[in-house]
């Protein structure tokens, strides 16, 4: 007999329909394969539609991924290397800087710099990075370094957070990018990454970040190890630093990408399932402003789909993207701006370009200027 107080799909519409919050077991209660994911598609949808209207947003961004060697070993990583290994590469200062000249001639507003922990790197490289691009290519922004690459500075350096974010944030850095988030709950971090920073440390750090005044996006790595707990739980505990401080920007689920990793015998998760959990991300995060379907780690149909699924930003036309290419991604490895505004017209949405902090860009020519933030309701 189901019990009164159980959540059903009905007294969910109520709540979501007022505006009201979603508690965890409405969450999980989402992710039941009996539950219609049309249905659940709706209600995500008039939230995105409330908070964003028919807007979609996309970017002209590329990544840097400096060095792929790392010191840790994460099961679900294909990118990372042995320093030793043929695979192990380290780009020089001619590099990067190549690789900033190069973003800006294609227009790019953004670069996201993220890559492994190099056991014979230190810090002042890390920070010497951010301060050469930002003083070559000041109105590029740098999203740069996760949760897990900044605690790695601090604990290599004995510094506190506060001060490396700040000398970070002095040489260049505009905000941080949402990876090393995986799943938060001890049961699955402890299986796929129990060396690297913990659940309380990655938001401590994101909450020391949103202190000294930059914002952040958030991640969740999922269709691995994890179940529906985890998955909700996850939600909630960024759900609950978004109230204290209201500095995350974005939240993007990533879908794991089995091909080459330690766990490659698990079969990816399917269009269903990405749909489903952009959805009941859109309906638990009522306090974040966007949920995006990142391309590249989605393919373009289910992305193109999940604009009816809760999702408002595409991500961006992205240039040089290694860490879901290495793990076996098909997509093509750049979109051009008229492909990405075509998809999302064709998806009977309207296309928006963003800077990194959702101002909209207003191009002439090779020219680009930043309009007013484009407020979420
Ligand atoms: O933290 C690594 C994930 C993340 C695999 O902030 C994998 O705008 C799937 O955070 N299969 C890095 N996922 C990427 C990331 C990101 C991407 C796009 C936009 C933004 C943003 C952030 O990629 C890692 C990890 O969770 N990852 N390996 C894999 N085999």
């Amino acid at each position: 007999m189901i019990r009164a107080t159980e959540p059903t799909l009905t007294s969910i519409r109520e709540k979501v329909e007022a505006g009201e919050r979603l508690s965890l077991d409405e969450g999980v209660f989402l992710y039941r394969p009996d539950v219609p994911l049309p249905e659940v598609g709706e209600l995500a949808n008039l939230v995105r539609e409330r908070k964003n209207a028919n807007r979609t947003y996309y970017n002209i961004n590329t990544h840097l991924n400096p060095t792929n060697v790392c010191v840790y070993r994460c099961v679900f990583c294909a990118f990372r290397s042995d320093l030793r290994s043929p695979r192990g590469y380290l780009m020089n200062d001619e590099q990067i800087l190549a690789r900033g000249q190069e973003a800006v001639d294609c227009g790019a507003t953004e670069m996201h710099i993220v890559g492994g922990l190099h056991h014979q790197m230190k810090y002042d490289w890390y920070l010497n990075l951010i301060r050469l691009l930002h003083d070559a290519y000041p109105r590029l922004h740098l999203k740069a370094w996760t949760g897990v690459e900044l605690d790695w500075f601090a604990r290599m350096t004995g510094k506190p957070m506060r001060t490396v974010l700040q000398e970070m944030i002095d040489a260049g850095l505009g905000s941080l990018p949402g990876g090393g988030a995986e799943i938060f709950h001890p049961e699955v971090r402890d299986q796929i990454c129990e060396h690297k920073a913990d659940a309380g440390r990655w938001i401590d750090i994101h909450r020391t970040a949103h202190g000294l005044g930059i914002r952040s996006n958030a991640t969740m790595l999922y269709g691995h190890i994890e179940n529906a707990f985890h998955r909700v739980d996850h939600l909630i505990r960024l759900r609950e630093l978004q109230d204290e401080t209201g500095g995350f920007q974005t939240f993007i689920p990533l879908a794991f990408h089995p091909e080459n990793t330690g766990l490659s015998h698990i079969k990816k998760a399917s269009g269903i399932m990405d749909l489903r959990t952009l959805a009941v991300a859109r309906l638990m995060l009522d306090n974040f402003d966007h949920v995006k379907a990142y391309w590249i780690m989605l393919g373009i149909g289910t992305a193109q789909t999940a604009l009816a699924y809760g999702a408002d930003d595409l991500d961006g036309t992205v240039r040089h993207e290694l860490i879901y290419h290495d793990a076996g991604a098909t997509t093509p490895e750049i979109l051009a701006v008229e492909d990405i505004r075509r998809l999302i017209i064709e998806a009977g949405r309207e296309p928006v370009e963003r800077d990194t902090l959702y101002h909209r860009v207003v191009r002439d020519g090779a020219e680009w200027q930043t309009a007013e933030p484009l407020a979420a309701g």
